[in-house]
């Protein structure tokens, strides 16, 4: 039986939308586990449960104490922490992931309960570069694979290696950035599951396999076994992929992708997404099936979409594992105890264009979408942002009887208007909406009006701007939008925050 609301069973991809990328899965009884890439903020790795893999929900973050991860103020937009790997094994979850920047590296993690507490990193710095994978043979020997692709045995336990690392495969067809390996067993090979291409748009997934986890590797005739490249498919940029099997002995791949809009050469703005596909086993190679953004629905029954209420009221001594800040956290200048029922940012830096800008966001999760928070700016400036990295965001902000917009793409910066605080309650409010006409070769991917809400509940427009500066294609690198209150001066609190989809 499929779930009420989706009368024709059918699931919509991606099954965990917005900037959640390069997602890695496990499956423990009938529980799947999901760990994506977090970048420059904190807490880092998100980790998602489900119980039937298209329905996800954020259980808790791993790396979420400064213990584990200090990203210092020079890590730069798009820096951090690198894809990880989630697996279970004797009973115990392990992520291995990267910290790209100074003093990083690759380390490990585990935990009994993927909620958390995770462990404090063991460091690897036997392991080179990015994208490690964790993969334990029946001797229980551990082999670690990595981006290049190489491997190297490793003691998960003590971060020791064991030997040089060698080179296994380098992929199919010369396409650059054989990346993101995943080693598995099944049947009598082991599988080696990589992406290449480089995560744009020439991102594929390939495979190879061996009868032993350290090679010799045969590429699958049939590679690349899942691209999009050069299609009109809606959804573009697939790979970066993972395999898991149902208990029903079905195999299922999570892999990202992205969803550009507009004109040529098409803007993605919510970063890249976990999208999911079956999988099928022909003549001993995995076949990827449909990937749709909507697509036939596992054969199980689903389980209920998690609630999603659109207003946080900042009422838990704690905040929800979904709100992120940019590197750090301090409980001195992120608190909801200080004004209980309220959130309160103490400023460090300047403005949001400031590595020390204190900020709290969420993901933007749908293409379109608004959200709106109550200010209390009383002694500093602060506001709401839409922010795709440290030189792409645009706000709205308060500072003493003013309100203002500010915009920033790259090297430009500017205060695109202003008007006086209104009377009454301050509610701050951003709307994504589609492109403005006319629409031609070179329309964006939607418009970003910012404003306040009148008395009577009207939003009064500031400004609507076009949403190009905040994507991807214009800003480079990793991530994707993130909808966020900051305090740039003094200390500013927030009653609320709503964010919710919206209607074209
Ligand atoms: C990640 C690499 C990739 O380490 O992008 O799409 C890099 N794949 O595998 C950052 O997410």
């Amino acid at each position: 039986m499929s779930h009420p609301l989706d009368a024709k069973n059918t699931f919509a991809n991606p099954v965990i939308p917005g900037f959640h990328p390069d997602p890695s899965v496990c499956r423990v009884g009938d529980d799947y586990y999901l760990a994506c890439s977090s970048f420059e903020y904190f807490p880092g790795v998100p980790l998602f449960h489900s119980r039937d893999l298209v329905h996800w929900t954020q259980i808790g973050n791993v790396l979420d104490r400064p213990s584990q991860l200090v990203l210092p103020t020079a890590t730069p937009s798009s820096g951090g922490i690198y894809a990880p790997t989630l697996r279970h094994h004797d009973g115990r979850f392990w992520l291995i992931v990267t910290n790209v920047g100074e003093g990083g590296g690759n380390l490990l993690v585990t935990a009994t309960d993927p909620a958390g507490p995770w462990s404090e990193p063991v460091r690897l710095p036997g392991v080179p570069g990015i994208d490690p994978d964790l993969a334990w043979d029946e001797d229980g020997t551990c082999w670690c694979t990595f981006a290049g692709v190489g491997q190297v045995r490793i003691d998960p336990h003590t971060g020791e290696t064991f030997g040089p690392p060698r080179e296994l495969w380098s992929g199919t067809a010369n396409a650059k950035a054989p990346e993101a390996p995943h080693l598995y067993r099944v049947g009598d090979h082991w599988y080696l599951l990589i992406a290449e291409g480089g995560t744009e748009r020439g991102h594929g997934v390939s495979v190879a396999r061996s009868r032993t986890p350290s090679g010799p590797f045969e590429p699958c005739p049939a590679n690349p076994i899942l691209t999009h490249r050069g299609t009109d498919h809606p959804v573009q940029n697939t790979g970066h992929a993972d395999l898991v099997q149902a208990p029903d002995g079905s195999w299922w791949m999570v892999f990202l992708g992205v969803r550009p809009r507009g004109g040529t050469p098409g803007w993605h703005v919510l970063g890249r997404e976990t999208f999911l596909a079956p999988v099928t086993w022909v003549d001993g190679w995995p076949v990827v099936g449909e990937v749709g953004l909507r697509q036939p629905a596992p054969p199980w029954p689903l389980s209920p979409p998690p609630a999603e209420d659109p207003r946080d009221d900042f009422d838990l001594g704690t905040l929800r594992p979904h709100w992120v800040s940019l590197r750090d956290r301090p409980a001195q200048c992120v608190t909801t105890e200080e004004r209980p029922g309220w959130l309160t940012l103490r400023a460090r830096g300047g403005s949001p264009d400031d590595p020390d800008v204190t900020f709290v966001g969420r993901r933007q999760q749908h293409p379109l979408c608004r959200a709106r928070t109550l200010i209390d700016p009383a002694q500093g400036c602060g506001g709401l942002t839409v922010l795709l990295d440290d030189r792409h965001h645009y706000d709205i902000e308060t500072d003493g009887g003013e309100v203002r917009v500010v915009a920033r793409a790259g090297s430009l910066r500017t205060v695109v208007a202003r008007r006086p605080v209104p009377a009454g309650p301050l509610v701050l409010a951003a709307r994504i909406s589609d492109p403005a006409p006319p629409h031609d070769a070179r329309t964006g991917p939607d418009a970003v009006s910012l404003g306040v809400e009148e008395p009577d509940g009207t939003f009064a427009v500031l400004a609507a701007l076009e949403g190009r500066y905040l994507s991807t294609e214009v800003a480079g690198g990793f991530t994707g939008r993130v909808i966020g209150m900051y305090a740039a001066s003094g200390t500013v609190r927030f009653d609320w925050f709503d964010y919710e989809p919206t209607e074209g």
